[in-house]
């Protein structure tokens, strides 16, 4: 079997003290965190589009990376060598799964029965691969975004036949999926949404949306998927206006559909910060409603605030992320990075240098998020700042539902003006977070 990145050996953990660039620093797959080993609590995916396709092609130049892995593009051979050069990759670094689209695994065809033989040729590569490495399929897709028959969006496209077209891919993309035994199945809404009002019918689209979805749940539950669908909100970007703006209003519209048993969320950190929302905000919102699925795990740059899919390195974010993990009790899905490299780092090193960063970054939070739970002061200032609802009798009374409107403005004309509440020390707990942080060992 040819050796695809022949100077890069298995990278292992070394250590805090090493400076080897080829080498966890952090990330101890062994490593007992509160009792479950560091590996299991960060289940990685390797996204295979960014990081055996991306070239670092942008609007104003070409690729500058090289991902022929030897072969010509838009050919099966290197459709193979993708896989090859994917699983040498994922064995190297120790990730456990993959995530893919549709046309990320093979050249796409304009006819459709061409383009699923091949999915049916790659997928039955891709499982003996799967097989002799243990490698599992953390979630797959379809990409209804790129060609341009997707302009309009596919379930919110004004073209009956571009929506049966966007079918037949969920169709295929699901079939594969269930074949690679994957835990989920994933909806970004690529162009579902619209640029401007005068040409748009939203309540239409909307439904026409959840159509798909609901066709989408009912042949998936029928083929034995036995996994999460998940959206994936994201507010702006390729259009204006996505519906699937953020985690609040993605829930809404599986709640609206009744879709909300069969689906969760899937969190995209630069998606968040696009939206105007913390990573953490989104992951809270999706918890709190029993829907937090997976995480698509990468950064955004302030400096430019469009969808700049950078490797994990705020360790601050990648903290808050994994407290609202651990709080949540783990993920049912995985931390999947949908990052790639910037476009001078274009080496195949870097490549290797990048899911280093990322999964080091993760392993940093996670450390961190089990020593501010286990410090707990933060947790105990959040319960006592509503203390004044379980220990008064005003309080409980309104916990309780006896409590009338009557009955609070009776206490009101009692009191007076009430007193301030209590203080939110907020830079305190500022300081507590990195007390934990950079006392960290
Ligand atoms: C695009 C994006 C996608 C989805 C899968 O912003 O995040 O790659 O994760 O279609
Ligand atoms: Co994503």
């Amino acid at each position: 079997m040819k050796e695809y990145f022949e100077n890069i050996p298995a990278i292992k953990f070394e250590g805090s003290d090493s400076k080897n660039p080829l080498a966890f620093h952090f990330y101890d797959p062994e490593r007992l965190v509160s009792g479950k080993k560091m590996g299991d609590i960060l289940p990685f995916a390797m996204a295979w589009w960014h990081n055996l396709g991306a070239n670092g092609t942008d609007m104003f130049g070409r690729g500058a990376a090289d991902k022929s892995f030897g072969q010509k593009e838009g050919t099966m051979e290197h459709a193979k060598a993708k896989v090859d050069a994917g699983f040498e990759f994922m064995q190297k670094l120790g990730i456990k799964y993959f995530c893919f689209h549709d046309v990320d695994l093979v050249p796409e065809s304009d006819d459709i029965k061409i383009t699923n033989a091949r999915l049916d040729e790659i997928s039955d590569y891709i499982l003996l691969k799967m097989k002799s490495t243990g490698i599992k399929c953390l979630w797959g897709t379809a990409n209804m975004f790129s060609n341009p028959r997707y302009m309009n969006g596919a379930g919110s496209t004004n073209s009956a036949d571009v929506y049966s077209f966007a079918a037949a891919q969920v169709k295929k993309a699901l079939d594969v999926t269930v074949k690679l035994g994957g835990k989920g199945y994933v909806f970004w809404g690529g162009r579902e949404g619209y640029e401007t009002l005068l040409n748009t019918d939203i309540k239409f689209e909307l439904e026409n949306i959840a159509r798909l979805l609901t066709m989408a749940r009912d042949y998936g539950r029928k083929i034995g998927f036995k996994g999460d669908f998940y959206i994936e909100p994201k507010p702006k970007e390729p259009m204006k206006h996505q519906y699937d703006f953020d985690a609040a209003t993605a829930i809404g519209f599986l709640k609206a559909h009744g879709l909300d048993r069969d689906f969760k969320i899937n969190v995209e950190a630069n998606h968040a910060t696009l939206a105007g929302h913390t990573f953490e905000h989104e992951l809270r919102i999706c918890a709190i409603n029993g829907m937090l699925g997976s995480i698509d795990a990468n950064q955004g740059d302030p400096c430019l605030g469009w969808d700049t899919d950078e490797f994990p390195f705020d360790v601050y974010s990648a903290t808050f992320c994994m407290l609202e993990v651990l709080r949540a009790g783990g993920l049912s899905g995985g931390f999947n990075f949908d990052a790639k490299c910037r476009r001078p780092s274009y080496t195949h090193e870097d490549m290797f240098k990048a899911y280093i960063l990322g999964m080091d970054t993760f392993a940093l939070g996670l450390l961190a998020a089990d020593k501010i739970i286990s410090d707990g002061r933060i947790d105990s200032f959040v319960k006592d700042r509503y203390s004044s609802f379980f220990d008064t009798k005003i309080g409980k009374s309104i916990m309780d539902g006896a409590a009338t409107l009557e009955s609070l403005s009776a206490h009101a004309e009692k009191l007076g003006a009430p007193a301030l509440p209590s203080s939110g020390r907020q830079e305190e707990l500022q300081h507590i977070v990195n007390d934990v942080l950079f006392g960290l060992r």
